[in-house]
């Protein structure tokens, strides 16, 4: 597939699931620009600045691949991009009722913008960002988990 595709997300941090899709994304696209949502209302461990860095760092060798932040209605901000498509992964039948309903509004706001899903990898099926922030809260490995910057950050949130 050609043109430009959104990857939007939370990303609070960004874990190996996400990384999967981006990268996966990033095959079949000329260009993926995966964005963090600036939420006013949800308290994040980290900040929208460091949720970028983390993704930067995380995705560098992906070389077709941008960082950015949005705020406001997802569908603006990917018709302000010129992105043909949004790329969602689903793990579970769980995450298929919510996202079914978000591509039907996104539909409803915009009928030219895809939604395009991919499953989940299996190795990566049960993994959220806050099954993440719950083991390293408790000090658990997170080797599989998260890419290495984003281990890094995280011990030291969860440090003292
Ligand atoms: N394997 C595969 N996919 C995964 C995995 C995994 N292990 N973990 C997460 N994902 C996928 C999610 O299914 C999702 O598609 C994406 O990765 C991002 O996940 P999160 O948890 O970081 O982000 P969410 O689900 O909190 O992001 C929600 C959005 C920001 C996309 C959504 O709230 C949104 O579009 N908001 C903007 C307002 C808007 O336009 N609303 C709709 C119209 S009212």
């Amino acid at each position: 597939m050609s043109g430009i595709a959104v990857v939007p997300g939370s990303f609070d941090p960004v874990t190996l699931g996400h990384i999967d899709i981006i990268s996966r994304g990033a095959k079949v696209f000329d260009h993926v620009i995966v964005s963090v949502l600036n939420n006013q209302h949800k308290q994040p461990l980290f900040s929208v600045e460091e949720r970028i860095e983390l993704l930067q760092t995380a995705t560098k060798h992906l070389l077709n691949v941008e960082v950015d932040s949005f705020d406001g209605l997802l569908i603006d901000y990917v018709k302000n991009k010129k992105a043909t498509s949004i790329i969602k992964g689903l793990r579970a039948v769980s995450d298929f009722e919510y996202e079914l309903q978000m591509a039907a509004i996104n539909r409803k706001l915009d009928d030219s913008i895809e939604t395009i899903f991919m499953m989940t990898n299996n190795r990566y099926s049960y993994l959220s960002s806050s099954i993440v922030k719950e083991v390293a809260k408790y000090h658990a490995p997170l080797d599989d988990l998260v890419p290495n910057n984003v281990e890094v950050a995280l011990k030291k949130k969860f440090t003292k």
